[in-house]
């Protein structure tokens, strides 16, 4: 596939969406190494650009989606707001989540980003569960739901492409295949090649993509969920990828060949884009330019905006997390 078959206009959109996420995380590499700017844990998914962008492009703004521990990229593509975004990732009552998800459990309804989980292959099933839900109110709305290599051996993701396909549910599998889950390679994990081919065994379309061709992730994804939208049932995209940094910032990488790094690097999905664009005369450097330093001032507005916020009052801390005067007997009704 020629990614000319894209067109233009989409072409540059995914470019800029994924130069947001590369800079919205960059930054929050800058402020994690300053004292007390960003605290606690950062999972970040530079490289992986193109998945997020590539596959969130093909829905429409009522599906759902459903993230795992990696997922600024995820959320931002889908259109959360990034100083919301910064904001809860640094626990600021301004996030999306009033601060009380920091970055590893963010949900974001106002974009039917429905939540993210970090239990390692706890998103397929309550994808599953979106996926019914819609299914059973006869919407023509589907849930993707994104999930590591890692994730892939879980029990729970066998047994929530099982049960989606026995009911025909509309629920986009994206396996995004980074090489590394924590610090065991592939190939320590994994007892097949590719991992789409698992497909197969539950009776679904299971597809292999260059997951740093944002064209070909978004060609992939347009097909596949056509499929789930028209009632066809689930079907698995495993979009090969590359962790560039560590598991999270605390995790220096000290286990992965720098040459890997540099082969990995060489294919990035930003730049891969980019160089398309220009050999084809879509933009000029000057445009790119332009679209880096645009994208570049709306992440230090969403820094400054999540450093100035304050954090949530501690008599606020039971707020929103728990259904007020719930009684089993509402179960029961
Ligand atoms: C059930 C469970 N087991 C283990 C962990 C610890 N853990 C967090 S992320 C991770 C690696 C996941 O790898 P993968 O699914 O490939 O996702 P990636 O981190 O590469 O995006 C592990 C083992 C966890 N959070 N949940
Ligand atoms: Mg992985």
């Amino acid at each position: 596939m020629d990614s000319r078959e894209v067109d233009a206009g989409l072409r540059k959109t995914m470019y800029e969406e994924m130069v947001l996420i590369r800079k919205f995380e960059e930054k929050l590499i800058e402020l994690s190494q300053e004292k007390d700017k960003l605290v606690g844990m950062q999972i970040l998914a530079n490289g992986q650009e193109a998945v997020a962008v590539g596959i969130v492009k093909a829905l429409k703004p009522d599906d759902v989606i459903v993230s795992n521990h990696r997922s600024h990229g995820h959320l931002l593509a889908k259109g959360a707001n990034p100083k919301y975004l910064m904001a809860e990732i640094m626990g600021k009552a301004t996030g999306v989540n009033k601060g009380k998800s920091g970055t590893l459990h963010m949900a974001v309804p106002e974009v039917n980003a429905l939540m993210t989980t970090t239990i390692v292959g706890g998103g397929p099933p309550l994808a599953v569960g979106a996926a019914f839900a819609q299914q059973y109110r006869g919407e023509s709305n589907i849930t993707v739901v994104f999930f590591g290599d890692g994730a892939a051996a879980e029990g729970s993701v066998h047994e929530a492409m099982n049960l989606s396909n026995l009911w025909k549910l509309p629920v986009l599998f994206v396996c995004e295949n980074n090489c590394w889950a924590g610090a065991q390679s592939l190939s320590e994990h994994c007892a097949v090649g590719d991992i789409a081919a698992r497909a197969v065994g539950y009776g679904m379309p299971g597809e292999l993509v260059d997951g740093n061709d944002v064209a070909k992730v978004y060609t992939l994804a347009k097909k596949m969920v056509m499929g789930c939208r028209n009632g066809q049932g689930p079907a698995l995209i495993e979009a090969k990828t590359y962790r560039m940094r560590g598991h999270g910032e605390h995790d220096h990488q000290h286990y992965v060949d720098k040459k890997e790094l540099e082969e990995w690097s060489r294919l990035c999905p930003i730049k891969r884009l980019r160089n398309n664009m220009l050999s084809e005369g879509l933009v000029s450097e000057a445009q790119l330019q332009t679209i880096g330093r645009q994208v570049e001032a709306r992440v230090d507005e969403a820094a400054k905006f999540g450093t100035e916020s304050p954090y949530p009052l501690p008599e606020e801390a039971l707020e929103d997390v728990w259904v007020e005067d719930f009684t089993m007997q509402q179960v029961a009704q």
